[in-house]
């Protein structure tokens, strides 16, 4: 049963606290075990990334090996449908549509002094994206990380993806070509993204690493980060269900189920105004789940994590969805637009009954890499932007250092940098000279 909780309870304060503040991630401390990979892979490189992936994956390789061919890709991709291979394709397209729309101008203006300001945006060179093995290898979020860094620009993009007992999912690698992947490599786990941020003989480093993991791959992400960018480590994920009276009970039952079978730990939480709909949802819930593959972890989920809330309006709903920021929030009511307005920590916003969050997972265009734990309170999305980086520019006349240099000297001596005041002091002397003064 889903815990249930009702804002005209005196109690909802407390019960609705505690449901912000539990923990659904056990976080096993892998720290140590990930610092000794490491260091070894740093110090002897491709014969540990072969030792490990014998040991962990059952696949023994020699360092010339590590790199899937040409010829071993176009062998695996040919194996995809062509309706799979056509899917993909045009997933890949919205995708790289809507992120095309993301890239940010340069910027540059001239102020009344005469300085000359802006910023500039450039690629990251390099980046490397983490991609799980087995049952978690997703070719959509193949999709979502490679895409937005190839529009972004970078120019080499490389992909590890363990291949336990030496399977790969064909439309991994798929993906991978479509989104222009340069490289592809069968390693996996920390040793994996030690080889992506320091290199090894036959791996160049890249300079930023994204993608999914487990906890030994969101270990060897933190350890890392400061050597190369990171993206966000990424929670078990979660949706957020507001709905008011006349919507489908089964439709938002399966929203929340299509969340719950991603992990045990993934979270699906309804917020309806209409106490009715609350019990038809719970009730569609007890019928489906039954029918579905994955009962087994999608029921785990919804019997530990599963909530409906009932709110009196759907201001209630709004303030309780900013206190949760949830990954996905999905507004299944008549004027969703407006809601959609008062909805300010969300990572992605689904509007209207006919945008179940499964579309934005595939192809609507949006990034479904998204911040977990209620981390989009301050944080966003993949996009872009995560593989761009922003250069200041200035350039000053004679006249702007003119204007505003004395202030730079002031303030220098005032933090006792004698060379910076000078540094300026220098300048502004000649130009006094030239100007007669
Ligand atoms: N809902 C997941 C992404 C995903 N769903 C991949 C299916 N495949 C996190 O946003
Ligand atoms: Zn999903």
């Amino acid at each position: 049963m889903p815990v249930t909780l009702n804002t005209a309870d005196p109690e909802f304060e407390r019960r609705f606290s505690e449901l912000l503040s539990a923990k659904r991630e056990d976080s096993v401390d892998v720290n140590d075990a990930v610092a000794a990979i490491i260091a070894d892979l740093r110090a002897r490189g491709d014969a540990v990334l072969c030792e490990l992936t014998s040991k962990f994956d059952r696949l023994d390789l020699t360092p010339d090996r590590l790199r899937f061919t040409a010829d071993e890709i176009a062998e695996e991709t040919a194996k995809v449908s062509p309706e799979d291979r056509s899917a993909l394709a045009l997933a890949a397209e919205r995708i790289r549509a809507y992120h095309a729309r993301q890239m940010p101008e340069n910027v540059s203006w001239t102020d009344p002094e005469g300085a000359t300001l802006g910023w500039r945006w450039s690629p990251v060179s390099a980046a490397g994206l983490y991609v799980p093995g087995g049952q978690a290898a997703y070719p959509s979020s193949v999709l979502m990380n490679a895409i937005p860094a190839r529009v972004a620009g970078v120019e080499r993009l490389m992909i590890c993806v363990p291949t336990p007992d030496g399977v790969i999912n064909p439309l991994v690698l798929l993906a991978a070509q479509i989104s222009g992947v340069d490289e592809v490599y069968r390693i996996g786990g920390a040793q994996a993204v030690a080889a992506m941020a320091y290199g090894t003989e036959t791996i160049r480093p890249v300079d930023k690493i994204t993608g999914p993991g487990n906890a030994f791959v969101a270990a060897a992400k933190r350890q890392v980060f400061g050597r190369v960018g990171i993206d966000m480590i990424a929670g078990p994920s979660e949706v957020l269900v507001i709905a008011e009276g006349a919507q489908n009970p089964d439709w938002l039952a399966m929203d929340l189920l299509a969340q719950a079978e991603h992990d045990a730990d993934a979270q699906s939480i309804l917020i309806t105004t209409d106490t009715a709909l609350g019990h038809a949802v719970a009730g569609a819930v007890d019928r489906i789940l039954p029918t579905l593959p994955r009962a087994g972890i999608a029921g785990a989920s919804w019997r530990d994590y599963g909530t409906i809330i009932f709110v009196r309006n759907l201001e209630e709903a709004a303030a309780l969805s900013n206190r949760i920021a949830p990954e996905h929030l999905e507004l299944c009511v008549d004027d969703p637009e407006a809601l959609a307005g008062k909805c300010v920590h969300a990572g992605a916003i689904f509007l209207g009954a006919h945008t179940p969050e499964a579309i934005g997972d595939y192809v609507s265009g949006p990034n479904h890499v998204l911040p977990t734990a209620r981390s989009a309170r301050f944080s966003s999305g993949l996009s872009v932007l995560d593989f761009l980086k922003r250069t200041t520019l200035a350039r000053l006349t004679p006249g702007a250092l003119a204007a505003i240099g004395p202030t730079a000297i002031r303030l220098a001596n005032a933090e006792g940098l004698q060379a910076h005041g000078a540094s300026v002091d220098l300048r502004l002397a000649e130009l006094n000279e030239r100007t007669g003064e």
